[in-house]
């Protein structure tokens, strides 16, 4: 019987020194990205991947899809638990508060009521911006870069979420509602989504994806398990429909800037046959350096377009400049 003080040493794989060389620059000499890739276009020391396609031109035209001043934030509330969620809740404490003032113990005692509060969270707790710090594959990041700069001690030397909070992201976002295409309330746990149901949501719609949008892919998943009562077996499962490797190349293919959907992983998940859980990741962030937004609320704007029949509008959205971070929470607005 193994004694409560006797702890088990930490497996270890070993390590054998990898057959690759890493320049001064931070990137594995020789390393190749999968099929459908931004390596080197935006330059070899990019990065910002497909933020390059929002241009001042682009953010001019979209500011001109501006015509009522409806704003929809597509943020959830950072406070009840997160459907869905990959990561433990956020944790929000006060240090002082103005009830503490009102009893005479807070800040400058009973006169003055005063609160000061802190966030305790995981950047990717709730409605998100994926970094490209956050996935790779066979030792690689973005662009080529050495997933080895990112280190738990040091945070990300090379593609922290800070170069995105640069410039903020900001262009044409074109809302695609895969649920009401289909005409199910929300689609079904599992369910891929690739380049026919994009497609075909669009021409329902009327509407076309340009070069540099941010493309928003309503599956009402979020909407669906927001409501679940907490023991019904679908609350704690992972399985959500999303976007399907399949739609890499669509994504390519037309200089999307970003893809963003109402569920955790963006991906579907479980994935396709013959994908790993991070395969969709590697082809988004690592080989197209592709934005990928998560778990954005897009109901309230999808009911907001279905009756006016405008499904684009003004993106706005400021990652935050947490230097060297994998990922930012996002409270990301359209205006109409
Ligand atoms: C996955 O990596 C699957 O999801 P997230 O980007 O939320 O971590």
């Amino acid at each position: 019987m193994r004694r409560v003080r006797e702890i088990p040493d930490p497996p270890f794989a070993g390590w054998t020194p990898p057959e690759y060389h890493v320049d001064g620059d931070g990137k594995v000499v020789g390393a190749q990205p999968g099929p459908h890739h931004n390596w080197g276009r935006f330059g070899g020391l990019d990065q910002l991947g497909t933020a390059n396609h929002l241009t001042p031109e682009r953010v001019v035209a979209a500011a001109a899809l501006v015509r009522t001043g409806k704003r929809f934030s597509l943020a959830l509330p950072i406070g009840p638990p997160t459907p869905g969620g990959y990561r433990a809740e956020p944790l929000h404490f006060y240090k002082f508060a103005a009830g503490d003032g009102v009893l005479g113990s807070g800040l400058g005692g009973a006169r003055y009521q005063g609160s000061d509060d802190y966030v305790v969270m995981a950047l990717q707790a709730s409605t998100q911006l994926d970094g490209f710090g956050h996935i790779g594959a066979d030792h690689t990041l973005y662009n080529g870069y050495w997933a080895g700069l990112v280190t738990a001690a040091g945070g990300a030397r090379r593609l922290g979420v800070h170069h995105l909070a640069r410039h903020g992201i900001v262009g044409r976002a074109v809302l695609l509602d895969i649920a009401r295409h289909l005409g199910v309330e929300h689609c079904e746990p599992g369910f891929p989504v690739g380049p026919d149901e994009l497609d075909g949501a669009a021409r329902a719609q009327g509407v076309d994806v340009h070069a540099g949008d941010i493309v928003l892919v309503r599956t009402g998943h979020l909407g669906w398990k927001s409501v679940l009562p907490a023991g019904a077996p679908e609350a704690a499962s992972r399985s959500e429909p999303g976007i399907s490797t399949r739609a890499i190349p669509w994504l390519h293919d037309r200089d999307a800037a970003m893809i963003a959907t109402d569920t955790a992983a963006c991906s579907v998940v479980p994935p396709e046959p013959g994908d790993e859980f991070l395969t969709w990741h590697v082809a988004a962030l690592r080989d197209l350096g592709l934005l990928v937004g998560e778990l954005f609320d897009l109901d309230e704007l999808a009911a907001d377009c279905a009756a006016d029949g405008q499904w684009e509008g003004l993106f706005v959205a400021a990652p935050m400049p947490i230097v060297g971070a994998s990922g930012s929470p996002l409270n990301p607005i359209v205006v109409k």
